[in-house]
């Protein structure tokens, strides 16, 4: 509960449960807490992840590149459940020490390459394949800007904002008021940029949209955290239109529906292995 009279002890303990939707699962140390290898399937590659935002990246810019024709980018997605405390298996801390999905495994080198951290593993694959990723140094620069500008700056739209406006046991006034300010100044961000550029770094479709509009398209078009009115998020006129067209793609689609078995409709897949899997969604893995 909060105590306008707090004030911090010297040295902070984790003696009590600090409340809220991730209580449960956030703890103050790293490292494996369980004895968990991984499943392995038949492709090369082998993501470990979750339909969030972060995870919905990756999957994303995979059935993207496999559109374009890239076979050797087909992929076992196993399902990493966080509410149950997957990712603090053995396996999966080797594949990401920091705990978090998503976690990409590329067997096709010797030894394998373990990725962490969406924007590396976006990077990782687009060069891998050569795709949604320009060459000329001066626009690949542009589409590094923008991806690690989403990197650094959706920690405060959804650690920020999106914990205290939906998440935390109360609501207080401070952490809101700062974080709505700053989400604001994002979208105006992204929106003055959006004004002249059909997408986020010129006129091609890149990893920088794919790693944004998880997020920003999120907020501006499906009210997540129910903070449509709140942050008057269809007056981004700009990131609105952006997002619509993004999120009209074959390919964005696709990856959208992967490792989400909560997707609308019965389209969500728990587990994808083969791109017949989306013919068959009303029965996923599990
Ligand atoms: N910067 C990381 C953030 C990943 C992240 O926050 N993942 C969340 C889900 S969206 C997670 O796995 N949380 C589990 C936990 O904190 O224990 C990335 O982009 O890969």
């Amino acid at each position: 509960m909060s105590d306008p009279t707090y004030s911090p002890p010297k040295v902070w303990k984790w003696d009590t449960e600090s409340g809220g939707r991730f209580s449960k699962i956030n703890r103050p140390v790293a490292g494996a807490l369980e004895e968990k290898e991984l499943p392995t399937g038949e492709h090369p590659l082998q993501l470990y992840s979750l339909g969030t935002p972060n995870g919905v990246k990756v999957t994303v810019l995979l059935e993207e590149i496999l559109a374009l024709g890239h076979q050797e980018a087909e992929y076992d997605a196993y399902l990493i459940n966080i509410g149950e405390g997957d990712q603090f298996g053995s396996g999966f801390v080797a594949a990401n020490p920091n705990s978090k999905i998503p976690a990409l495994v590329d067997r096709s080198t010797s030894p394998a390459t373990r990725v962490f951290e969406s924007g590396a593993i976006l990077m990782y694959l687009a060069e891998k394949f050569d795709a949604f990723l320009p060459q000329e140094p001066s626009a690949r620069a542009e589409v590094f800007s923008w991806l690690f500008w989403q990197m650094g700056s959706t920690p405060y739209l959804g650690g920020g904002f999106g914990h205290f406006y939906a998440y935390a046991p109360e609501k207080y006034e401070y952490p809101i008021d700062r974080f709505a300010m700053e989400v604001k100044r994002q979208l105006d961000v992204l929106d003055r940029n959006l004004a002249d550029r059909r997408f986020l770094s010129g006129d091609e479709y890149t990893i920088a949209d794919i790693a944004t509009c998880p997020w920003y398209g999120s907020l501006v078009l499906h009210d997540l955290y129910n903070a449509e009115v709140f942050l008057e998020t269809k007056t981004y006129l700009n990131v609105v239109r952006w997002a619509t067209e993004v999120e009209a793609r074959p390919g964005y689609q696709r990856g959208q529906r992967v490792n989400r078995p909560w997707a609308p409709d019965g389209q969500g897949l728990a587990e994808r292995h083969s791109a017949s899997d989306f013919d068959s969604p009303e029965s996923p893995k599990s």
